[in-house]
């Protein structure tokens, strides 16, 4: 008996060892602990054993009978494991898997687009706070303390003469108080204005601003720069019209409207059948700004710009409401 259960030990052994997947582990598993298997007929021959043999042999059989079981799992789980490794290693067969692009928001595209072309016209981009003081955003500006858009309604006040900026002229100030001329600069940026929200204002949007300060600065290159900008951004056909406006950091001042680009001009739903859009806001820029930041008004002249970029966006994609620039929708998103 002793001889027989080292003959099964030695050849269940072997045979664990070559067996390398679940069928032959099953044949294996019948072979050694089937209801017909080896232990089986060992355990069957036990009554025949004498009296002092039968326990110890007893004993070895079920030793055995444990052991081949734990090992049988222990291949069994290996098995599995280098199946599953095998699973993970890539199928260069399979069809591949397209990653979700991510694409800039319509917003950002076009103050790209706005920069660059400014930039191809010898402009520098500049950056500033959006948390300003009153200073910046209205007294340098030649903004008098009784102007409407001083007041708590219209600009976010945070504490004192502190508030959220309401145009990105505060960055003008602060170059030209930096630095002398010539300046050459657009700003775009954030604004925040106290607005009741509907499909054409927002209480936060974004603006490009432009101030140009030389020696012999003129209208005329004002109106040669914005018709170029005009031209490259909403086509070579587009019109410029400039109307007398007034601002107090500008004089005098304007307002461009371009020729209408869903009907070229012949008057439409969208341009109020007036042929025309309003984009813009310029002017040269008020004495009385470059007195503010320490320029001789008579040694130097400039002139200046401003724009709202989703009024832009809005016009150049068709969009009808500003909101939807905000509200995160992927499906408006994705369509740019
Ligand atoms: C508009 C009008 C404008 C300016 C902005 C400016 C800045 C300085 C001096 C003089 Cl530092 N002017 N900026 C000038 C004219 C118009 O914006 O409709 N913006 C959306």
């Amino acid at each position: 008996m002793e001889e027989k259960i080292k003959e099964i030990k030695t050849s269940f052994q072997e045979e664990l060892k070559n067996a390398n997947d679940g069928n032959s582990l099953e044949s294996i598993r019948i072979k050694y602990l089937g209801r017909k298997g080896l232990i089986s007929e060992l355990m069957g021959k036990l009554p025949t054993l004498s009296a002092d043999k039968k326990p110890q042999a007893g004993r070895e059989l079920n030793i055995l009978k444990t052991q081949i079981q734990k090992e049988l799992e222990k291949k069994k789980s290996e098995l599995k494991d280098i199946s599953l490794d095998k699973k993970d290693t890539i199928d260069i067969t399979m069809p591949g898997v397209l990653p979700e692009e991510g694409k800039l928001h319509p917003i950002t595209k076009t103050c790209n687009e706005i920069n660059d072309i400014f930039i191809s016209l010898g402009f520098r981009i500049a950056e500033g706070p959006e948390i300003e003081k009153e200073f910046y955003n209205f007294e340098a500006l030649n903004i008098p303390l009784e102007h409407p858009s001083r007041d708590a309604f219209d600009t976010f006040y945070i504490k004192g003469d502190t508030l959220l900026r309401s145009h990105t002229s505060t960055v003008q100030i602060r170059i030209m108080e930096k630095t002398q001329p010539p300046i050459q600069a657009i700003m775009p940026g954030k604004v925040y204005r106290p607005d009741a929200v509907d499909a054409s204002h927002s209480f936060m949007f974004h603006q490009v601003e432009g101030l140009l300060v030389d020696k012999g600065v003129r209208f005329s290159d004002l109106k040669g720069v914005l018709d170029l900008f005009t031209k490259r951004m909403f086509g070579e056909r587009t019109k410029t019209r400039f109307r007398p406006s007034f601002f107090p950091f500008t004089e005098p001042s304007a307002e461009v409207d371009i020729s209408c680009i869903i009907c070229k001009g012949k008057g439409c739903r969208v341009c109020s059948h007036t042929g025309w859009l309003e984009i813009l806001g310029a002017g040269m820029v008020n004495p009385k700004v470059f007195e503010a930041v320490g320029y001789s008004p008579s040694k130097y002249t400039g002139f200046a710009f401003g724009m709202g970029v989703e009024r832009i966006a809005m016009l150049k994609y068709g969009i009808d409401d500003i909101r939807l620039f905000f509200e995160n929708d992927i499906r408006f998103l994705k369509q740019f």
